[in-house]
């Protein structure tokens, strides 16, 4: 049997010609196609000199460098588990992650040595190596020494690859147990539904520790053999200056407001470019009839998740029919996708209900979570994604919400419940709740609302201010208001929807 390892059909993939250039970066670096496979080689064989035990997790906060997503590869390669980490994230999310996936590598920046080294040592992790984003730190220096030859670990389809964690309903983040053949099978699927060709150049701009940046995008371009313009963080004028060099274009709704917003954005800018792709979050059709107007593309837009990666995604040929906004599109060849109601019953077209779906997409299940996992998936096998939607008549699959109490704010999920929690450990505090209102550039931020103790005053500033010392940023509610009660059903239950239209109109939006 063939090496079903992930790293083994990307390799394959790169062009024949090793020097040409696979990856420019925005700090007019070019890596080739060899570097890579050299680089990779020596990462690999550095991981491999520790002598861990068979698929350990190696966790990975750093900024986003060419180096960085090497080291993924590296992984991949050498047969351990990559499990990526938020740049955002502070303390008690990586004292959480780290204690709970155990890693047996952890890799952070240069300047977070000191409390990340702390945390990984107490979680017993033997080993901890920096990266900077300027090919600095203790992991490039010890890859120095490494040979550039490698081969790659032999892996089976059902091993794992990546960890994800997720943010759960109750707080506590899961991670997603992602492997070699779901992330192979899908990068297969998107290469030839998304019509990637020879000449196809990339612009990458996402972080690379979720789904969209480290998957949809790295192995799509990968896997056609395809250049990467590779921006260190996303900026709306750097991206429109790099667009006569590209093809494709993949972000979050966000990305797509803010380009919107320069005015150099239009047909000329726009002239060689084949495909822009929007998900992770909804794309508002204004947005989307804007982008039409503006650049006279028309944004084809998908939808998938941390535990399936891609599920569904408007067509790229126009024989399968329209890029239609404010859907996501068709169920991709190989995934199977239902809409069910509360009692598990198939609901009629046209009509809403929770969505669920299989396919070798579909992740092995929450690490070190079995319940949680079985409860996630149907008797019959169909995994329960959380959200909410419909397929109408001609097999357009469109989300209307989510039955998990989420908020997604420039494409990053933020739950409730954690933030919640860290708000009612405050002195002074009763109860609160955090909800997601629209917002302009984000799409969607939290509001949080909260009831001081009897006798006590708490400050809605403060509030955030302590939040902001103890969260990843892009979770602190961007308003925090405090009242006298929360409105709450007969059950007592707080109404949130009731605070999400009271608080609905705090931002401008367009
Ligand atoms: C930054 N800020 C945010 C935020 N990002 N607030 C809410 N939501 C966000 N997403 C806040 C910071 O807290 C800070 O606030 C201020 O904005 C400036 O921070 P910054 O880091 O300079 O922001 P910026 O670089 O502008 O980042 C915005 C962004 C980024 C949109 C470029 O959020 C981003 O890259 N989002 C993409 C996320 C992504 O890749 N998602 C894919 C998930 S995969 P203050 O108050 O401190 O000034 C997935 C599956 C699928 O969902 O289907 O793909
Ligand atoms: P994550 O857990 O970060 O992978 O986020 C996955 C969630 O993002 C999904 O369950 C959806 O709620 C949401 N999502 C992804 N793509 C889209 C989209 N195109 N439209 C609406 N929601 C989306």
């Amino acid at each position: 049997m063939s090496n079903e390892n992930l790293f083994a059909a990307l390799r394959a993939a790169f062009p024949s010609d090793l020097s040409a250039v696979a990856i420019e970066t925005d700090n007019h670096l070019h890596y080739r196609w060899g570097d890579l496979e050299r680089g990779t080689a020596m990462l690999a064989n550095l991981l491999e000199s520790l002598a861990l035990p068979a698929q350990s997790r190696i966790a990975v906060q750093v900024e986003k460098s060419v180096e960085a997503a090497m080291l993924y590869l590296a992984t991949l390669r050498a047969g351990h588990v990559f499990l990526p980490l938020n740049t955002a994230y502070q303390k008690a999310e990586i004292e959480y992650f780290v204690g709970n996936a155990e890693p047996a590598v952890v890799v952070c920046t240069p300047k977070n040595f000191g409390w990340v080294s702390k945390i990984a040592f107490k979680c017993g992790t033997r080993n901890v190596f920096t990266l900077g984003d300027d090919r600095t730190g203790s992991l490039l220096e010890r890859a120095a020494h490494c040979s550039d030859v490698h081969a790659v670990v032999e892996r089976r389809e059902d091993d794992l690859a990546a960890i994800l964690y997720t943010s759960g309903t109750t707080g506590r983040s899961k991670g997603a147990m992602l492997t070699h053949g779901n992330l192979l099978s899908n990068a297969q699927v998107l290469k030839d539904y998304w019509g990637w060709q020879p000449g196809d150049v990339l612009i990458h701009a996402l972080p690379i520790f979720h789904v969209h940046g480290l998957f949809v995008a790295l192995h799509g371009a990968l896997l056609n053999g395809s250049k990467m313009i590779w921006l260190g963080k996303f900026d709306p004028k750097t991206v429109i200056e790099a667009m006569p060099r590209a093809t494709v274009f993949m972000g979050v709704p966000t990305l797509y407001v803010r380009l919107l917003a320069e005015p150099t954005l239009d047909r000329e800018a726009v002239r060689n470019m084949r495909l822009f792709i929007a998900g992770s979050a909804p794309l508002l059709v204004e947005t989307f009839r804007e982008w039409q107007e503006r650049t006279g593309h028309t944004i084809l837009e998908r939808y998938g998740m941390s535990e399936t990666a891609m599920l569904t995604s408007n067509p790229y040929r126009a024989e399968a029919g329209e890029r239609r906004g404010g859907t996501v599109g068709f169920p991709l060849p190989g995934v199977g996708l239902r809409v069910r109601d509360d009692a598990g019953q198939a609901v009629a077209t046209g009509e809403i209900g929770g969505i669920e779906v299989r396919g070798p997409n579909v992740f092995k299940g929450y690490w070190r979570m079995p319940e949680k996992t079985k409860d996630e998936f149907t008797a019959d096998g169909w995994f329960r994604t959380g959200d909410v939607g419909k397929i109408d008549e001609r097999g357009y699959v469109t989300i209307v919400g989510r039955s998990k109490d989420l908020i997604i704010s420039g494409g990053y999920n933020v739950y409730p419940a954690e933030i919640e929690g860290y708000i009612n450990d405050m002195p002074g505090v009763a109860e609160s709740a955090v909800v997601g209102v629209p917002h302009p550039d984000f799409g969607e931020v939290g509001v949080a609302v909260v009831i001081a103790k009897p006798g006590t005053q708490v400050d809605g500033d403060k509030i955030v201010g302590v939040l902001k010392s103890q969260l990843a940023n892009f979770k602190i509610p961007k308003r925090c208001f405090v009242v006298d009660e929360l409105p709450r059903n007969a059950m007592g239950k707080v109404q949130k929807n009731l605070l999400r239209e009271q608080h609905k109109g705090l931002f401008d939006l367009p």
